[in-house]
């Protein structure tokens, strides 16, 4: 095993790598693009990949992954693949069709880690995301725990190795904890995390439980237009972000990728280029001092890119609660 392939064991006795490539993309970049970055990805040591069923990019890095594997370069074990529910699926009995679903896309037989992609439930049904007249999106109400005791299902039946949760509060991660008779812990709560919103509480908090933070948006996201406003500060202009990639002769982008790292964060980092996938994989190559440290901590504003604003009135709204 390669140096550069550092994992983390899950509650649950799993390992998870400690950097993770992200496939979401909005859907204007065509589907292409997903299976050419995703093979690059996978050739330059990337071995835990990102993806959703809400992605809809499923089958190309299906594709993309078989396609590593028959010509020898990594074999399916070596690969740490989550998907994810979607919000439409909720309702217990809908909860293993969605896994199924992906996993058909995929032509895989089993999934890494499967996470709830977010507490707030909609209605059932085609659409992604169900309207009504008016444009506005339909709910739905289904108690999380009910949703959970399915996910546990799922990894019984042996369709998923680790489940875990996304886009969680505190609140909302011990209800499910306290469940009586809980099976499974979650494994994870993968939530947005980087130098503006550095999830110290959240962060501590799980460390306390034994649940790995995963981090999305750690580059700033990508600014995708139907999610975030577009006056909002672009993370890798950060001037401290780019007086400490001239000091260790780096990308503003793997600063804030090792800051995650040495934290005890698992990242994820998006990108559909060459040079910049290639890139991102040397966050193993260099290693921030303390003092780099606690200069990125001082950067934490409380800062979120995604606020889910059209969701605000959702009863399992989670950015309602302080952490
Ligand atoms: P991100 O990882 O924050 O990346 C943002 C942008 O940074 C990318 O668009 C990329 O553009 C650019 N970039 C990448 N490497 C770079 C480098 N070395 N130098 C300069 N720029 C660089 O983006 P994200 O997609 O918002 O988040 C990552 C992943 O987290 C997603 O893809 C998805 O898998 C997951 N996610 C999950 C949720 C959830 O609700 N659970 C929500 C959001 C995201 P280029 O492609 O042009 O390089
Ligand atoms: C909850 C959580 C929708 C969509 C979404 C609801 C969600 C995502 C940026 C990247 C998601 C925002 C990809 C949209 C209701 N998460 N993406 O993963």
């Amino acid at each position: 095993m390669n140096s550069k392939h550092q994992y983390v064991e899950l509650n649950d006795g799993h390992f998870i790598p400690r950097l993770g490539f992200g496939t979401y993309k909005p859907q204007e970049v065509p589907n292409s693009k997903t299976i050419e970055a995703t093979k690059i990805a996978i050739e330059a040591g990337f071995r835990h990949i990102d993806c959703a069923y809400a992605y809809q990019v499923e089958e190309e890095v299906g594709l993309a992954i078989r396609s590593k594997i028959a010509d020898g370069t990594v074999k399916r074990e070596d690969i740490f693949y989550t998907s994810k529910l979607w919000s439409t699926f909720h309702r217990p009995e809908l909860v293993q069709s969605c896994l199924e679903k992906s996993l058909k896309k995929l032509n895989f037989d089993y999934v890494d880690l499967y996470l709830i992609h977010s507490p707030m439930e909609l209605k059932p049904g085609e659409e992604l995301f169900p309207q009504d007249e008016k444009g506005k999106i339909i709910y739905d109400s289904v108690d999380l725990c009910a949703t959970w005791e399915a996910m546990e299902k799922c990894k019984d039946a042996g369709l998923a190795k680790s489940i875990g949760v996304s886009n969680f509060n505190r609140r909302q991660l011990e209800m499910i904890l306290n469940k009586p008779g809980l099976k499974y812990k979650p494994v994870c709560n993968q939530v947005e995390c980087h130098v503006y919103l550095n999830q110290r509480k959240l962060l501590d908090f799980c460390k306390s439980k034994d649940i790995v933070l995963v981090a999305y948006g750690a580059l700033g996201t990508q600014r995708y237009k139907e999610w975030v406003d577009p006056s909002s500060p672009v993370l890798l202009d950060d001037p401290v972000l780019g007086a400490l990639a001239k000091k260790h002769k780096r990308s503003p982008a793997l600063i804030a990728l090792r800051y995650q790292l040495q934290r005890g964060v698992i990242v994820l980092a998006k990108s559909l280029n060459e040079k910049r996938i290639k890139e991102n994989i040397q966050v193993f190559d260099f290693e921030l001092t303390a003092e780099d440290m606690k200069d990125l901590d001082g950067l934490n504003r409380n800062f979120r890119y995604v606020t889910f604003k059209l969701m605000a009135d959702h009863p399992n709204f989670p950015l309602a609660d302080e952490y």
